[in-house]
C-alpha cells in the first residue's frame, strides 16, 4: 500500500523526491504476483485433493464440546504452585491420600498412537471444558517430547502458540512437559546455553513441571536442566528410565539396587519429584509394587509413575504401584489410551472409587472429555499404527511405545517391509551388542537405526568387524559412540566403538561442556536479514534447536499462509467433490467453500479444480504428480 502511494505521488512523477531508497533496493519491485490468501488456501487444499486423496474422504462426526460454565473461583494445582512455590506443592502432594493423575492425552498419548499429529486447534476446542471437567488432575502433560518439532515439521504450526493458547484456556491445572535432558526436545545434545534459554522461555510461556530424563540414565546429562528449572522457580521432576526386569535376578545390570541408587542421587540433585519413566511398558505389576515400596523407604520426595500399555499390563501396574504408595501416575483419557499409549484414565478413576486412593475426579466429567477425543481421532486415522492388540513381545525387544508404533513405517521406508520381524529381532541383538542400554529417545533411535542398518547390509554381531570396516554407520550410531549422547552404564564396548569411530577419539565428559555456546544474536541477525521482520526469543530458540525444520516452516507460511484455523478434516483430507465447508482464514473471516468439480488431467498433467467461494466461482490448476 505504502509503495503504491509513493509511486502515484505527484512528486514522484516529477522526480522531485529522493528515490535513493528505491534505487538502492530494486528488490521492492520484485513483487511476485503474490497469491492472495484465498488462492494460497485453495492451492493447499487442491494439492491434497489431486495428489493425496483424489477426492476420497470419509465422513467425520463433529466432535461434541460439552456445554460448561466456568465458575469464577475455579482453582487447581496450578494455584498451589503459584501461591506456595514448588516446596509448597510437594508438601501438598505428600498430604494427599488420593492417587493423583496426570493426563497425557495432548502429548504422549498422540505421540504414541498417531505419530504426534494432533493439531492445536483440536486441543484448544476442548481446553475450557478440560479446565473444568478435569480440574482435579495433578497435571496435563501437553508439551515437549516429539510435539515440538512435529508441530513445525508436519502441522505447520508453532508449538509456542499451542502452549500459550492452552495456558490461557486452562489457567488452573499444572502444565507438564517432557524434556530430554541435554537433548532438549531434539535428538542430539545442545550447548548448555540453548538448554537453559529453552527452559527459561518454556517456563515463561506456561510450563510448570519439567520432566527431565537422560536417555542413558546418565545423571550428569540432566544436571544443567535441573539447575535451570530450580532457578526458574518451577517443578523439577527428574527421571529414572526403567529397563530390564527387577524380578529377574539372573539379569543383574538393572537391579532393584541400581534404581534405588539412582533415585537417591536424583533426590540429592535437588529434584522436587522423582519420575519412574517406563517408556516401554516393562515394569510388570509386581515389579512396580516392589520398586515403589523400596523407593518409598529410601527417598522422601514424591514419586510419579509414567508408563505405557504396550504389554496390556498397564492398569495392573498402576494399581499395584498405588497400593505401594506411589503419589502420581500418568494415564490418558480412555479414547486415547491403551496399546503404545498410556493406561486408561477413566478406568483407573472408576477402579479406585470407594477405595482409599479414590482420585476425586468426576467420572461423568471425564467421560465427556473422552467422548470428545473419540470423535476427534478418526480424522487422524492415517497416522495410526497397525498394532491391534497389546503384546508381551515388548518384554523381549524393550522398544519404547512411541518408537514401536512408528518403527514399522520407518522399516518400510528402508525397503525392508518384509523383514520387520528380522529388524525387531535385530533391535534386541543390537541392544546386547552395545552392552544392554536404556532405550529411549535418542538412544532408542540409535538402536533402531543400527538394527535397520545391520539388516540392510546383512551384518551380524560376528561379521560386522570384517564387513563393517568400510561402511559408514548411521549418524546417530556414530554420535552415540563418540559419547555425544552421554555415557552408558558400564561404558562402551571398545571393539565396536573402534570399528565405528574409525580412529576418532570419543569424549568422556559432558558434550555440553565442549559444544560452543549458541550465538543467539547471530541467529537473530540471520533471520531478520532473510525474512525482513523481527523474531522473538521463542522463534530464535526454535531455529537454534531445529534450523532447517524452522525455516521450512517459515517457507510454508509464505507459500500457504497460516493454516492453523483450518479444520483438521480439511487439513488432512481436503474436500470431496460436492462438499461444502467453512474455512476460516483469519480471525472471524470465513470462506464458504464448495469443491464443485475435479477435472481430468490435461496433456501437461494439470488437473482443474472448480470451487465456489462465498458464491463466486474460482478455478485453479494443480499438477498431478502421480
Ligand atoms: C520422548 O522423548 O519423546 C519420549 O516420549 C520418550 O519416551
Ligand atoms: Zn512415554
Amino acid at each position: 500500500g505504502f509503495l503504491i502511494n509513493v509511486l502515484n505521488h505527484e512528486k514522484f512523477h516529477q522526480g522531485a523526491c529522493d528515490t535513493g531508497f528505491i534505487n538502492n533496493h530494486p528488490e521492492i519491485f520484485d513483487i511476485k504476483p503474490k497469491a492472495d490468501k484465498e488462492l494460497r488456501l485453495l492451492k493447499f487444499v487442491g494439492e491434497i485433493v489431486v495428489n493425496e486423496t483424489k477426492g476420497i474422504k470419509g465422513e467425520f462426526d463433529i466432535p461434541l464440546v460439552p456445554h460448561i460454565e466456568i465458575p469464577q473461583d475455579l482453582r487447581g494445582t496450578k494455584q498451589i504452585l503459584d501461591e506456595q512455590g514448588p516446596e509448597g506443592l510437594v508438601k501438598w502432594i505428600q498430604a494427599q491420600k488420593k492417587l493423583l493423575l496426570t493426563d497425557t492425552t495432548m502429548r504422549d498419548a498422540h505421540q504414541s498412537l498417531m505419530a504426534t499429529r494432533v493439531r492445536t486447534k483440536d486441543m484448544v476446542k476442548i481446553a475450557p471444558a478440560t479446565s473444568l471437567l478435569a480440574k482435579d488432575l495433578f497435571s496435563l502433560e501437553m508439551w515437549g517430547g516429539a510435539t515440538f518439532d512435529v508441530a513445525y515439521r508436519f502441522l505447520k504450526e508453532s508449538p509456542w502458540d499451542r502452549l500459550e493458547q492452552l495456558r490461557k484456556d486452562i489457567p488452573n491445572i499444572l502444565f507438564q512437559m517432557l524434556l530430554r535432558g541435554a537433548n532438549g526436545v531434539g535428538y542430539k545434545n545442545y550447548p548448555d546455553n540453548v538448554i537453559r534459554a529453552f527452559i527459561r522461555e518454556s517456563a515463561q510461556s506456561g510450563i510448570d513441571v519439567f520432566r527431565i530424563f537422560d536417555s542413558l540414565n546418565w545423571l550428569k546429562g540432566i544436571e544443567v536442566a535441573i539447575d535451570e528449572v530450580l532457578k526458574s522457580g518451577k517443578v523439577a521432576e527428574a527421571c529414572i528410565c526403567y529397563t530390564g526386569d527387577i524380578l529377574d535376578t539372573s539379569r543383574d545390570k538393572y537391579s532393584l539396587q541400581y534404581y534405588v541408587k539412582k533415585a537417591k542421587e536424583i533426590e540429592k540433585m535437588g529434584a522436587h519429584i522423582l519420575a519412574i519413566k517406563d517408556m516401554s511398558a516393562l515394569l510388570k505389576p509386581y515389579a512396580a509394587e516392589k520398586l515403589i515400596k523400596a523407593l518409598k523407604e529410601e527417598i522422601s520426595i514424591p514419586i510419579h509413575f509414567h508408563s505405557h500399555d504396550t504389554s496390556g499390563n498397564g492398569v495392573a501396574s498402576i494399581l499395584l504401584a498405588a497400593e505401594a504408595g506411589v503419589d502420581i501416575v500418568d494415564t490418558a483419557l480412555n479414547s486415547m489410551s491403551g496399546l503404545t499409549s498410556q493406561p486408561a484414565l477413566n478406568s483407573v478413576v472408576s477402579a479406585l472409587v470407594n477405595t482409599e486412593r479414590d482420585t476425586g475426579l468426576d467420572p461423568h466429567g471425564i467421560q465427556q472429555l473422552s467422548d470428545y477425543w473419540e470423535a476427534v481421532r478418526p480424522v487422524y486415522n492415517m497416522f495410526e499404527s497397525e498394532l491391534k492388540s497389546s503384546t508381551a513381545e515388548i518384554y523381549v525387544h524393550e522398544m519404547p511405545g512411541g518408537q514401536y508404533s512408528n518403527f514399522k513405517s520407518q522399516v518400510d521406508s528402508f525397503g525392508l517391509a518384509h523383514h520387520f520381524a528380522a529388524v525387531k529381532e535385530m533391535y534386541k541383538t543390537v541392544n546386547d551388542m552395545v552392552g544392554d542400554i536404556v532405550k529411549v529417545t535418542p538412544s532408542s533411535k540409535m538402536v533402531g537405526d543400527m538394527a535397520i542398518f545391520m539388516v540392510k547390509n546383512q551384518l551380524t554381531p560376528k561379521n560386522i568387524y570384517e564387513k563393517g570396516r568400510d561402511l559408514n554407520f548411521p549418524d546417530s550410531v556414530v554420535d552415540y559412540f563418540r559419547g555425544m549422547m552421554g555415557q552408558p552404564e558400564g561404558g562402551f564396548p571398545e571393539e565396536l566403538q573402534k570399528l565405528i569411530l574409525k580412529g576418532e577419539e570419543p569424549i568422556t565428559g559432558r558434550p555440553g561442556e565442549i559444544l560452543p555456546p549458541e550465538d543467539f544474536a547471530t541467529i537473530a541477525a540471520h533471520l531478520e536479514e532473510k525474512y525482513d521482520h523481527q523474531f522473538s526469543n521463542q522463534e530464535i530458540l526454535s531455529y537454534a534447536l531445529y534450523p532447517k525444520v524452522y525455516e521450512d516452516y517459515l517457507h510454508s507460511l509464505e507459500e500457504n499462509g497460516d493454516l492453523t484455523r483450518m479444520g483438521s478434516d480439511i487439513f488432512f483430507h481436503g474436500l470431496r467433490e460436492g462438499e461444502t465447508c467453512d474455512i476460516e482464514i483469519e480471525e472471524g473471516k470465513k470462506l464458504i467453500t464448495r469443491l464443485l468439480e475435479i477435472g481430468k488431467p490435461d496433456n501437461e498433467g494439470f488437473v482443474t479444480l472448480q470451487f465456489d467461494i462465498n458464491g463466486n466461482r474460482r478455478e485453479i490448476k494443480i499438477r498431478d504428480k502421480g
